[in-house]
């Protein structure tokens, strides 16, 4: 459903919408109304957004900057939360594998200055986002995959155990009886975690890890180590992230594509909106069979998120006040 009509029907019903930051009646809007509806977003300083139910993990990063961390300190401690939460079956420890049954891990970090690290296919190391945070700080490079990861992860005295718990294993054999492969839209409605943060200083930094789509072919590398197209920070207009099929994010860069929209003067919540369009307006698109989620934030700290289908959610940490967002508000109902 266009998002026209979806307004149009959810007036009928008198459902309220979360547009940005703001609730608003499901009347139809004019293009001035909903710029204005945007622009009255909260934007208290400092936040911390990320993608799906992630309150825990939100808590811990409000946490890490009211004791004085950076916002790069606190996507990092946050996102911990999720990998080492056995019972998150698409981040770190208790991931699903992929169909041979290894469980393979994708992260990266970007900071205020504009460096980033990133690690691909990495295994047997829950916290891969403090790899990717290592790679920016302590090497030459910006990437590093596979062995060559988990070597420098075991250097910095990160442990290595295995991330295959017994109930992802269990998933798996029962995925192998059909061995369909199909992405599935929102498992469990918590998904790999992207996650943003403004610091007192005003200062921005992202991160998102995840073990990427369930029963992937060996070696796939998703959009979520992608700088650009999982994550992207520019600390002087905004940062993005995003959750989904990470091949239809790959083709249309889409953090890149948010900050720079962002910088052309939408707000988060519009240039969300045209990243998804993007992808669901390509001729031939697949857009019934995958979810797409982006959620973002400007320098002033107003946010936006939006999905391709419901079901796709935004945790929230602002002024003291830790909320899940359901998003009533997205481009089609399939
Ligand atoms: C990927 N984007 O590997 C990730 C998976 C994901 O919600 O976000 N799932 O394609």
């Amino acid at each position: 459903m266009k998002r026209r009509n979806f307004l149009k029907n959810a007036s009928l019903t008198g459902v309220g919408l979360a547009v940005g930051n703001t609730l608003v009646n499901c009347t139809e809007k004019t293009s001035e109304e909903k710029k204005a509806a945007t622009t009255r977003a909260k934007t208290a300083l400092p936040l911390v957004i990320a993608t799906w139910k992630a309150k825990n993990a939100t808590a811990k990063a409000w946490d890490v900057l009211q004791a004085g961390g950076n916002a790069l300190d606190a996507v990092e401690q946050g996102c911990m939360i999720e990998e080492a939460n056995e019972k998150g079956q698409s981040v770190g420890k208790g991931g699903l594998p992929d169909r041979d049954g290894n469980v393979t891990l994708d992260a990266c970090v970007m900071n205020k200055e504009g460096n980033c690290g990133s690690v691909v296919y990495l295994q047997n190391i829950t916290h891969a986002i403090s790899v990717a945070r290592k790679v920016m700080e302590d090497t030459p490079h910006v990437m590093l995959a596979g062995k060559g990861a988990e070597q420098f992860a075991v250097s910095i005295g990160l442990k290595q155990e295995n991330l295959l718990t017994e109930a992802s294993k269990k998933a798996w054999e029962q995925w192998k009886i059909k061995s369909e492969y199909k992405p599935i839209i929102n498992i469990e409605n918590h998904d790999t975690i992207g996650m943003l943060a403004i610091d007192k200083n005003g200062d921005l930094s992202g991160g998102c890890t995840t073990s990427g789509l369930a029963y992937k072919m060996a070696g796939r590398v998703g959009d979520s180590p992608i700088i650009g197209s999982g994550l992207f920070v520019d600390n002087e207009i905004g940062a993005a992230v995003a959750t989904g099929l990470g091949e239809e994010v790959v083709k249309t860069v889409g953090s890149f594509l948010i900050v720079e929209l962002m910088r052309q003067g939408k707000s988060p919540q519009e240039a969300c909106e045209e990243a998804i369009n993007r992808i669901v307006s390509k001729p031939n698109s697949n857009y019934k069979n995958f979810q797409v989620g982006y959620i973002a934030v400007n320098k002033q700290g107003e946010t936006g998120y939006y999905s391709i289908h419901k079901g796709f959610s935004m945790t929230r940490f602002q002024e003291e006040q830790n909320e899940n967002i359901q998003s009533d508000y997205y481009n089609k109902d399939n």
